[in-house]
């Protein structure tokens, strides 16, 4: 995965793309034969899981605790500081979301320092050196795959960072992504006036979700992208992406970084970034 350097720095253009838009689309970052690897990557993890949730040891030593607990009727398992959250109704068996991911995969936690996505979060912060914040493996299975409701990420985090706008995140699309497979998207310069007001409804999650009244859905941008583009976005840019009722999955990781000096959200270990 060597890059030099400065062929993978952001130009004073993208930059200010990024700046004015709240996001920037970089396709085909990384090659087929990298998007085959996180693939299968993304099968260990699922394998993984279950030998964990089948009482068998994760990597780390004693045994991890188990806690099973469910949000709006979802159902989540927290592995040790690994939560993992499932599919909706019917599909719950399947994995939906696992984060921290680098801390069950090799390869994941070796991408972390890739220079192509490291380059470009220290001029976004900007920072001189990078600690990791947090990384979720997203799997939206073929037809069974749910959307993620409109939200920002800044509000879910204000209640462990005091420096939320310093939490940039970039996913790597494992998978050609399209409307039918519920692409990422993301409402253009939401990202402008900070965190918005959350859904007041009876949901347990419904502050979360950003108030339909705080945003011009009619802004949204579709993130129709091949497998290993990466879409690197500001932590207040209002997103999400829609359901997957195709034949085809649609993977991706979600890391965000920060500063380096602060702990990563679950594990609360700082992860230095090289
Ligand atoms: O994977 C997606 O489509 C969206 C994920 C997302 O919005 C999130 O994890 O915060």
């Amino acid at each position: 995965m060597a890059a030099n350097v400065s062929d993978v720095r952001l130009s004073e253009r993208e930059l200010a793309r990024y700046r004015e838009q709240g996001f920037l689309l970089k396709k085909a970052l990384f090659s087929e034969g990298e998007c085959e690897a996180f693939r299968l990557a993304a099968q260990r993890v699922e394998t993984k899981v279950a030998a964990a949730l089948n009482g068998e040891h994760l990597a780390s030593e004693p045994a991890p605790v188990v806690q099973e607990y469910r949000l709006d009727g979802n159902r989540f398992v927290d592995l040790a500081h690994i939560t993992v959250q499932f599919e909706h109704g019917d599909a719950e068996q399947r994995l939906r979301v696992v984060e921290p991911v680098n801390d069950l995969e090799p390869l994941f936690e070796q991408l972390l320092d890739e220079p192509r996505l490291c380059q470009p979060m220290k001029q976004l912060i900007p920072a001189d050196q990078l600690a990791l914040w947090t990384a979720k493996l997203n799997f939206k299975h073929s037809q069974v795959g749910s959307g993620f409701g409109w939200h920002q990420d800044a509000p879910y985090w204000v209640h462990d960072s005091d420096h939320v706008e310093k939490l940039p995140n970039v996913m790597v699309l494992f998978d050609d992504a399209s409307a039918e497979n519920g692409c990422f998207r993301v409402i253009e310069g939401s990202h402008r006036n900070g965190c918005l007001p959350g859904c007041d409804d009876q949901r347990q999650l419904a502050g979360f979700y950003t108030h339909p009244q705080a945003f011009d859905e009619g802004a949204q941008v579709l993130l129709d992208a091949p497998a290993g583009s990466a879409v690197f976005f500001d932590p207040h840019v209002v997103h999400g992406s829609g359901p997957n009722h195709s034949a085809l999955p649609r993977r991706a990781i979600i890391i965000t970084y920060q500063p380096a000096g602060f702990v990563a959200l679950k594990s609360k270990v700082e992860r230095l970034i090289d």
